[in-house]
């Protein structure tokens, strides 16, 4: 694989959650899931120290160049900076969009939304992507807000023109909904690092984004 992709080609968003693979490092489960298929890592610590976090994103900076995949730090523009990261993920309460601009130049950022005023604000501001979500109930992300259901991601699909990657609560028994309801990227924390099978499971979300893409659905 060469060449470094846009969020635009992106069909499978993987994000890092090491509370649901105990016993085994995020390197390896991430290497997985770019075995896979997955075409953005996400780097995603909400309790490690900086240092920490500053060491995984070194050794997932170097792997994902090794797939030819995109790699995201969510929250820490210092540490996106630091590793050369191709964009960072940033929440509505973290730094603003315009600031967040002048600190990585045209690196890609990315936004999580949750309505459709955040979703249109987002993209008004020069946003490369967002968040829409969650779409079903999660217990991934603390103090996320209620489901905003299928309904808006239809409403995403109909009127925002930057890419969206719909995320929060999504399996491979539930994403043939997601992708009827409009959304060609998608993106799932559990149902990934936490599947006995990570490529596998990468595997077959992709077939199903693919089904979806050809107008029809994956049958298994
Ligand atoms: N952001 P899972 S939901 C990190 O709605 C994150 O912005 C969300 O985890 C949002 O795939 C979420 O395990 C967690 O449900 C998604």
């Amino acid at each position: 694989m060469g060449g470094k992709r846009s969020m635009a080609d992106v069909r499978l968003y993987a994000i890092t959650d090491e509370r649901f693979h105990p016993g085994r490092g995020m390197i390896e489960v991430m290497e997985e899931a770019l075995q896979g298929g997955v075409d953005v890592v996400q780097l995603r610590d909400k309790t490690a120290s900086k240092r920490e976090i500053l060491r995984k994103a070194k050794q997932l900076r170097s792997l994902t160049r090794r797939y030819g995949a995109l790699f995201i730090v969510n929250d820490h523009i210092d540490i996106a900076l630091a590793v050369d990261a191709d964009g960072v993920h940033l929440g509505q309460d973290d730094l603003p969009l315009a600031e967040a601009r002048k600190l990585v130049g045209n690196k890609i950022i990315g936004i999580s939304t949750h309505a459709i005023e955040e979703a249109r604000e987002a993209e008004r501001g020069g946003a490369d992507y967002i968040g829409v979500g969650p779409v079903f109930a999660t217990q991934t992300k603390a103090d996320v807000v209620p489901p905003v259901t299928l309904s808006y991601v239809r409403q995403v699909a109909g009127e925002i023109r930057i890419p969206f990657v719909a995320i929060g609560g999504i399996k491979l028994h539930n994403v043939d909904e997601v992708l009827a309801a409009g959304a060609s990227r998608i993106c799932a924390v559990s149902e990934i690092v936490g599947s006995a099978d990570v490529k596998k499971t990468c595997e077959t979300f992709l077939q199903k984004i693919e089904a979806s893409k050809r107008g029809g659905s994956y049958a298994h």
